[in-house]
């Protein structure tokens, strides 16, 4: 039985004896780190749009490494929808190696990295590389002032309060979303991010509101494998919340485009399978068909939407009411799902501080 049994979130800091409590700390802190984010973007308005407005680029190809690829998934279709501009996410470690696969003769792409650390020896590669060859801007979005990374690019928003002690990235990733999705507002039509400062308070909200669903089900024996399906802006994010599994409890998981999950993989779904299924607003009626039909293949489904999903879908439900698009709330997806993966950790007795094989930052000597 773990230590946190019948608990609430403890965000003023009592956790300091639990399991993991750098992490769960991390995980329940991520909305002040969310309001950094907004006020960083807000900071370099002027510098934001000078660059978007000064260059007539071609296309955004957006990269990062392990998590910050993960959210480059994410963000890539972000800025497409908003910005009007042909946008891909590739892996750094492709565009470094691959250049003439990803970047066309002739063409003017604004690269956007991302990266926790600035100190990833792939993400920083590719972006020198890029600027050597391309003398492309490259704008940065990360974590920590003056690195390597920082130092390649034109400009660098730096979302301090994304920090992290952890190996894995939690409110470093949800705040370094925060950060993009707000850049993509202000670029657009729109002209800013006013509608999005609402999100911190949504997220404390969301947190308390949904730890012990979180608990509950994230230290149920009664489940096995996981498998996280998102459609659209989400799959990124989907991706995500596979990796938390992975990294911090070991578990059998995977991520999948929504839709893709009949085509095979649902194969794999029985009566100890949880299907978290991140719905679109856009496409919700097929992706709730989809969990209908897992839950009749005898798995269980916990559904996270802006609103409401029908009981008939959804064994657990995880609802924001943030009022906000898609291209805004995706971050609201997180929390539940970053405290899913360390309840599972603490349920399979295994430290969240600590996980197995991993290391904060990839550095490669030599090896690229
Ligand atoms: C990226 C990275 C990922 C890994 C983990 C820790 O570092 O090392 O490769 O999956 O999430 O972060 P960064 O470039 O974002 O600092």
């Amino acid at each position: 039985m773990s230590n946190l049994e019948g608990q609430g979130p403890k965000i003023d800091g009592q956790i300091e004896q639990l399991t993991g409590a750098q992490t769960l700390n991390e995980i329940l802190s991520q909305p002040a780190a969310w309001q950094d984010a907004l006020d960083v973007v807000q900071a370099n308005q002027a510098a934001l749009k000078e660059l978007w407005n000064n260059n007539d680029f071609s296309e955004i190809i957006v990269t990062g490494c392990g998590s910050t690829y993960y959210l480059s998934l994410a963000v890539a279709p972000l800025f497409q929808e908003r910005l009007k501009k042909p946008a891909r996410a590739v892996p750094a470690s492709e565009l470094l190696l691959f250049p003439e696969l990803i970047i066309s003769p002739g063409s003017k792409p604004l690269l956007l990295t991302i990266s926790r650390s600035g100190r990833t020896t792939e993400t920083i590669l590719a972006a020198r590389a890029f600027k050597s060859r391309h003398s492309g801007p490259v704008l940065n979005i990360g974590c920590y002032n003056n690195t390597e990374l920082a130092a390649e690019s034109d400009l660098s928003l730096i979302i301090s309060q994304g920090q992290e002690q952890s190996v894995v990235q939690t409110r470093s990733f949800s705040a370094m979303l925060v950060a993009a999705q707000a850049t993509a507002a202000l670029l657009s039509e729109e002209g800013q991010a006013a509608s999005m400062q609402g999100l911190p308070a949504t997220g404390e909200e969301i947190i308390a509101r949904q730890y012990d669903l979180a608990r509950q089900l994230g230290q149920s024996g009664g489940f096995e494998r996981f498998y996280f399906l998102g459609s659209g802006l989400q799959y990124g994010l989907a991706c995500e919340a596979n990796l938390k599994m992975k990294e911090m409890s070991l578990s059998i998981s995977e991520a999948f485009h929504f839709m893709e999950f009949r085509h095979g993989p649902m194969s794999m779904v029985n009566r100890q399978t949880l299907v978290v299924g991140l719905l679109s607003e856009k496409v919700r009626s097929y992706e709730l068909d989809v969990l209908r039909q897992m839950r009749a293949l005898g798995g269980k489904t916990l559904v996270l939407s802006e609103q409401e999903a029908p009981a008939e879908a959804a064994d657990y439900q995880v609802n924001f009411n943030s009022g906000l698009t898609g291209s805004k709330h995706g971050v609201l997806y997180l929390p539940v799902l970053q405290m899913l993966g360390y309840f599972r950790a603490i349920g399979n007795n295994l430290n969240p501080d600590q996980p197995h094989n991993l290391t904060a930052v990839v550095v490669l000597n030599g090896a690229v």
